[in-house]
């Protein structure tokens, strides 16, 4: 055990970890193991000396979509802006046409790829969103595809994003478009397919009003409740989603320190997603200090997705948490484990700890800051999940 009171890791040295039908059964310094733990094993994995971490809980993703933006990225880089695209109809709804068009097979296979690489660096615990469907067949094929990858060996928890933005048949008629949201696409989704709903409360996506109305069709169906909040402009989105119930609000540039106190009075966690600051060259920060101060928790995520976060690297998104934002790297390494759980209602993991999900990452580094100081830093050296090796 480390010496330190001070050590925001917990470190513990020369530790071993007792596995047992997918829960940590024991872990400690392998000298103060009681008699007969080590021996007990059947399979010994020597880590060679690397860190041992939870496995890493990618708490915001799209990972599931057609096409992607390659050629919009190149007009942004010419001056366009990201909003101005979108009120063209391109952006969210270009992918919508791509998404529309993909079969679930095609769907599968171009998530997975980007899963795999999400697993070699570490993730064991992926929550992926609709939300470029637009259409009810569309959503729940999207549902479905992000289901069908939990055969990777990764837990997936699902997210119904109808409300992601206006699908051009509905222009002029947004409250007929949210009443299918709410009719229709949640309860067909709550039956199996989504565990919690989200809306993109934003100039371009949906009103403070329309999105309330989705979450309080999500809560009615037993859905947990997500909300883009505050990611262009300040809606007062963060409140919304406290006044909610809402599990987190995430982006929050904008958010203001009302919000902020609000998040914390309703235990509303705080989504940092520095990859979309980063990928649209934004320059309003989220207010951290206030978060800190009024104790929400800080949970960062990849945002992976084709428009504005190309990624699959989870470390990538630790580092840009510490550069682009200011946190530590052990709140980044915090807010990709031990507090992204909860987020997705997901307690039994996060912490190596006896009794969780033996859900573990190993890695060879000297110290657990690399892991958000190199700008991507390389595969983890073994990932298991359920107790079972994936890498
Ligand atoms: N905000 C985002 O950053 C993603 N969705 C959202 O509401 C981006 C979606 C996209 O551009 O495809
Ligand atoms: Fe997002």
């Amino acid at each position: 055990m480390s010496d330190s009171t001070e050590d925001p890791y917990g470190t513990v040295r020369n530790a071993v970890v007792l596995v047992r039908d997918g829960l940590i059964d024991w872990v400690g310094a392998a000298s103060d193991a009681p008699e007969g733990v080590i021996a007990s094993a059947r399979e010994d994995i020597d880590l060679g000396g690397g860190w041992v971490t939870p496995g890493l809980i990618d708490a915001h993703t799209h990972l599931v979509f057609g096409g992607t933006r390659a050629g919009e990225w190149e007009r942004r880089l010419g001056g366009a802006s990201y909003e101005d695209i979108a009120r063209a109809g391109g952006g969210i709804l270009s992918t919508v046409r791509a998404t529309r068009s993909a079969s679930l097979d095609d769907l599968v296979l171009g998530a997975r790829s980007r899963l795999e690489t999400m697993i070699d660096f570490g993730t064991t615990t992926v929550e992926i969103k609709s939300g470029y469907g637009l259409e009810p067949e569309a959503e729940l094929r999207m549902l479905e595809a992000a289901r069908t990858l939990g055969n990777t060996g990764v837990s997936v928890s699902t997210t119904l994003l109808g409300a992601h933005a206006l699908p051009p048949e509905f222009q002029g008629d947004r409250a007929g478009y949210i009443d299918l949201v709410c009719d229709e696409m949640i309860p067909r989704a709550a039956d199996g397919l989504a565990d919690a709903v989200d809306a993109f409360c934003e100039g371009i996506g949906f009103t403070p009003e329309e999105c309330t109305r989705v979450l309080e069709a999500g809560a009615a169906h037993g859905l947990a409740g997500r909300l883009h909040a505050d990611q262009l402009s300040d809606l007062e989105g963060a409140a919304l989603a406290a006044r909610m119930g809402a599990r987190s609000a995430d982006h929050l540039e904008y958010t203001n320190e009302a919000g902020a106190e609000a998040m914390a009075a309703a235990g509303c966690a705080a989504v940092l997603l520095p990859g979309a600051f980063y990928f649209l060259q934004e320059t309003r920060k989220p207010p951290i200090e206030a978060f800190r101060e009024y104790g929400v928790p800080l949970v960062v995520a990849t945002d992976s997705n084709p428009g504005s976060s190309p990624t699959t690297h989870p470390l990538v998104a630790m580092n840009q948490a510490c550069v682009l934002f200011g946190l530590t790297p052990a709140e980044a390494l915090a807010g990709m484990t031990r507090l992204a759980g909860p987020v997705l209602g997901l307690d039994d993991r996060g912490v190596i700890e006896a009794g969780r999900r033996a859900d573990l990452a190993c890695w060879a580094v000297g110290s657990p800051a690399e892991l958000s100081y190199w700008m991507g830093g390389t595969p983890a050296m073994a990932v298991i999940a359920d107790g079972r090796r994936l890498r």
